[in-house]
């Protein structure tokens, strides 16, 4: 929301003078964010930005970017993907615009693509030779699979399992965070088909010295190195036994696409989805959590406090995320739409809490002031999104609105309305997420 970007973007379309009356000097010194509110020719100038005037505007919160203008759908071509935004394509990484993500399954040319490396060579992958190695001293029967033979030996499940990005909401994060300047749409909830990682570790004999596992990719280092690993992640060993944990080899009955592993990805719902490894060849058990590639330093880690903004933390005070937090998406319509005064206003969209179920939703029109339930329907399986819905919103008069979305989880914890808690390399912002509608 109110990040660097989204500041200069809108000086941009502002024009310097406008903006400055909203913003301040661009300096840095943000009048409005010392004084905590907008004043009023603030909300004159901001208004002319958004085409109209900004219902609710004495709540709206100060240092905020309208969503109107604070959010792009630029659209970029990938193979295979549709409408994704590109941020990086060396390597790919590729989000979601929030209207793209409206399906209850998230298809193929949806998913967004998060690549530490470069992805094995299509060429190269031939799913009849591709094997998997289970190993490490967690296993007393290291065992090597090829595809055909873990389809064969064991139970063959579906599952609908939510992958978000540890580091999705990102760019929101002020001192910015360094790493992909995630929006909101590294994220997706596609059906996987697969077998549960439980039964290959218990053929493979996972015994009492197993702690965590460990993932290898067939993707390669962008240095070229061939022994350096572009991200080696793992999850504690109670995690991968549990009956949702897949070795998938098919996402909505076809081939995983290319970018997202195919042939053969490990999915660990609730978790960030780092620790979903790609084009996995070697899955290794072992006596001591992982040290691998992305496991150490501040990497998809958090502080165990709460930390001022731009505080340097010390690394041993930096522990591994595992459950992702409550979060929600407006999915239809699509930000910066128009309605009518007087019409029932209908809005939707997912929302999912990592390893909890999601208890409620709330909408609301006057930031955050005042919220409406919504009626929310229960996941298909656990680690799947959930659906909402909002039918009976009434704009009260002719303006500028925003629509917000909060949801809370099945222990009553609620999303922030604009950022969680800063750390050092942005993971975790399950903020709000709103659109722009125009009531004419
Ligand atoms: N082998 C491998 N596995 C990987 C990655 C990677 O770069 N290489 N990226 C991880 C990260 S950080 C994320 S968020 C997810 C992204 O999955 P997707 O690209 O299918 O959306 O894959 C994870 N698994
Ligand atoms: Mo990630």
């Amino acid at each position: 929301m109110a990040d660097e970007k989204g500041i200069h973007e809108l000086y941009d379309q502002l024009g310097d003078d406008a903006a400055e009356q909203i913003w301040g000097d661009n300096s840095g010194n943000s009048v409005i964010s010392r004084r905590g509110f907008l004043s009023r020719s603030a909300l004159g100038a901001m208004a002319a930005a958004v085409g109209g005037r900004i219902i609710f505007g004495d709540k709206f919160p100060a240092n905020l970017i309208p969503a109107a203008l604070a959010q792009t759908t630029e659209p970029f071509a990938i193979a295979g993907k549709d409408g994704l935004t590109i941020l990086n394509d060396r390597p790919v990484n590729a989000e979601t615009p929030p209207h793209l993500l409206d399906d209850a399954i998230t298809p193929g040319n949806r998913l967004f693509v998060r690549n530490n490396g470069h992805p094995p060579k299509q060429s190269t992958i031939d799913p009849a030779t591709w094997t998997l190695e289970i190993s490490g001293p967690g296993v007393d029967r290291p065992t090597t699979f090829t595809i055909a033979e873990l389809k064969k030996k064991f139970k063959n499940v579906n599952l609908q399992v939510l992958i978000e990005c540890g580091g999705n909401g990102r760019s929101e994060f002020s001192p910015p965070a360094s790493g992909n300047q995630w929006t909101t749409g590294a994220v997706g909830c596609p059906k996987w088909t697969g077998v549960r990682m439980s039964d290959v570790l218990k053929f493979c004999g996972v015994n009492d010295k197993a702690v965590y596992t460990a993932y290898y990719g067939k993707d390669t280092h962008l240095s070229g190195d061939p022994k350096k690993d572009p991200i080696s992640r793992g999850v504690p060993i109670a995690k991968a036994l549990e009956e949702h944990s897949l070795i998938a080899w098919a996402m909505n009955d076809k081939d995983i696409p290319w970018m997202n592993g195919h042939p053969l990805r490990l999915i660990t719902g609730g978790f960030p989805a780092s620790t979903s490894g790609k084009w996995i060849h070697r899955l290794e058990v072992r006596d001591q959590v992982h040290d691998g590639a992305k496991m150490t330093g501040s990497s998809y880690r958090v502080p165990r406090y709460p930390v001022a903004p731009g505080t340097k933390v010390p690394a041993e005070d930096m522990i591994i995320i595992e459950t992702m937090p409550v979060k929600s998406l407006v999915t239809f319509p699509k930000s910066g739409g128009t309605t009518s005064v007087g019409k029932k206003f209908l809005c939707r969209g997912q929302a999912w809490a990592g390893e909890l179920a999601v208890k409620e939703v709330h909408t609301s029109i006057d930031f955050g002031s005042t919220w409406q339930k919504a009626t929310l329907e229960e996941a298909p399986n656990r680690f799947a999104w959930q659906r909402w819905k909002q039918d009976d919103i009434e704009f009260p008069e002719k303006g500028y609105y925003e629509v917000w979305v909060r949801a809370t989880d099945e222990n009553g914890k609620k999303q922030p309305m604009i950022l969680p808690g800063w750390n050092p390399k942005g993971y975790l912002n399950n903020a709000c997420h709103r659109i722009a509608v125009q009531a004419v």
